[in-house]
């Protein structure tokens, strides 16, 4: 059998920071869990999650045929939070991991080069070909599962993985291969009696422990869901416009986690990329090549809490530019700048009046319906007097009700 230590060096030489490994064995009890909670609603919004879909990704020999082990992996982005500007002009929030480009494109070339070198160094010890399918995100596998089998991590109450270390802020990956490996245990920490993260959720979106509903998830709203954010859920949202960490950053772990790596305390230190204690040391074998390859790290043009007046002044094509390699780009322009009108009503600053009014004549239905929203919900005469004449004008029907309901808040 092949040495699980030198595969494990090859992955911490690679950048990533955790590896283990478990069995290609089927996953049942996840198979029946993600089946219920489709059957309740609770993954309504995303019609790509089916229950067929779960028949594959909790199967792991579906996805390769003859698979053996899994080797799951994880990478940290718990960075330094780009300068937050401490002005009187509103701004929104950008989850972490949408600080830095889009993790995708940061974790395949490195799961290809995984790959290349584990059919170098298996040659040899297979009769047959090695096969292996590399997964990030995207793919049908369940990555948190396979994680926490393989003692990676452990579910949190958030449904999150929880990590030794880096706590949940962490991207998960998997190697899916026909090679037998020697696999690892779970490990039984668990959260205990503590439940912060239930409570914190401003949408009431984790109504149970392990149990998130989609359909209120604020990360789903700002990034997946394509039409109108629910009238009844968007005063929630403050002024989150890419995604929600909310049930991360209150986690005691995690807390543990930024605070050991200085990113709390002390705002000004450099993230350091020191494996913390308790978990396996990153071993760079001189022997092995390991090819240059992109780091995660926040980039100025998205920011964290960028202004948001200017982001409704966006064209198709600056939008594109200034979100060229980042996770925002998956909204596209309209989704975000549907979330940025959400914030601005919620901030309630009358200097968004001007630009909610341009708002209320752009060329998307979707970012004018909610313009009117966030200008009924400002309020004033010069918000009154612009969704009166944008009623005159405004042809599609559903901006029109969304106009009418701003009207009746205006005018209460
Ligand atoms: C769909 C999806 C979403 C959807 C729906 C979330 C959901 N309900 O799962 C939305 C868009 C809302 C979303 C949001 C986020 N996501 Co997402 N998402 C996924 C995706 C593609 C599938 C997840 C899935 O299978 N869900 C189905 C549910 C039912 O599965 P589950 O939550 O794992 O449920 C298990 C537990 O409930 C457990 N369980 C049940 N009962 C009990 C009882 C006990 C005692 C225990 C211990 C466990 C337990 O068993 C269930 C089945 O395994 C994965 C990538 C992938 N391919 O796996 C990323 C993934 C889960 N997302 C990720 C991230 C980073 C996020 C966000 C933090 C992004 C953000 N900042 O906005 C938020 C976090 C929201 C949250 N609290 O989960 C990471 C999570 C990394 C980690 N450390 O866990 C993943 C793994 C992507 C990746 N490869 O890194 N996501």
């Amino acid at each position: 059998m092949l040495n699980p230590t030198t595969i494990k060096e090859y992955a911490y030489a690679l950048g990533f920071d955790i590896a283990r490994i478990t069995t290609a064995d089927a996953l049942p009890e996840t198979e029946r869990v993600i089946k219920e909670r489709i059957a309740q609603g609770l993954m309504d919004g995303l019609p790509w999650f089916t229950a067929e879909r779960t028949e594959v990704s909790c199967h792991p020999d579906a996805l390769l045929s003859g698979a053996q082990s899994i080797i799951t992996l994880a990478m940290f982005y718990l960075t330094q939070q780009p300068d937050e500007a401490q002005d009187n002009v509103p701004r929104g929030r950008i989850s972490r991991y949408a600080w830095g480009d889009d993790y995708h494109e940061i974790i395949k070339p490195r799961l290809q080069q995984f790959a290349t070198w584990l059919r170098e160094y298996a040659r040899g010890e297979m009769s047959n070909d090695m096969e292996t399918r590399l997964f990030v995100d995207t793919g049908r596998m369940v990555d948190r599962a396979v994680a926490q089998r393989a003692g990676l991590g452990w579910y949190g109450k958030n449904t999150n993985i929880l990590t030794k270390g880096w706590g949940s802020w962490v991207f998960l990956a998997e190697i899916v291969t026909n090679l037998p490996l020697q696999s690892d245990d779970a490990i039984k920490t668990s959260c205990g009696s503590c439940e912060i993260c239930l409570h914190a959720c401003p949408t009431s979106a984790l109504p149970a422990p392990y149990v998130l509903d989609n359909t209120r998830c604020i990360s789903f709203l700002t990034i997946e869901l394509r039409g109108s954010i629910p009238l009844e859920l968007r005063p929630l949202m403050g002024n989150l416009i890419f995604g929600c960490d909310i049930c991360q950053e209150v986690c005691p772990v995690n807390k543990v986690a930024e605070k050991r790596l200085g990113l709390r305390g002390n705002p000004k230190t450099q993230p350091i990329t020191l494996q913390a204690e308790g978990v396996e040391q990153p071993v760079t074998t001189k022997a092995l090549p390991i090819l240059p390859q992109k780091a995660f790290r926040p980039r100025e043009t998205v920011g964290s809490n960028p202004e948001l007046i200017p982001l409704l002044s966006l064209t198709e094509e600056q939008f594109r530019e200034r979100f060229r390699h980042s996770p925002i780009r998956r909204t596209k322009r309209r989704g975000l700048l549907r979330n940025v009108c959400v914030a601005l009503g919620n901030c309630g600053d009358q200097q968004a009046v001007p630009a909610l009014i341009g708002a209320l004549h752009d060329h998307e239905p979707l970012v004018r319906g909610h313009a009117a929203w966030a200008l009924g919900r400002i309020n004033g005469e010069q918000a009154k007097q612009a969704l009166q004449a944008a009623l005159l004008t405004e042809e599609d029907k559903e901006v029109q009700q969304e106009i009418r309901c701003a009207l009746a808040a205006v005018l209460a």
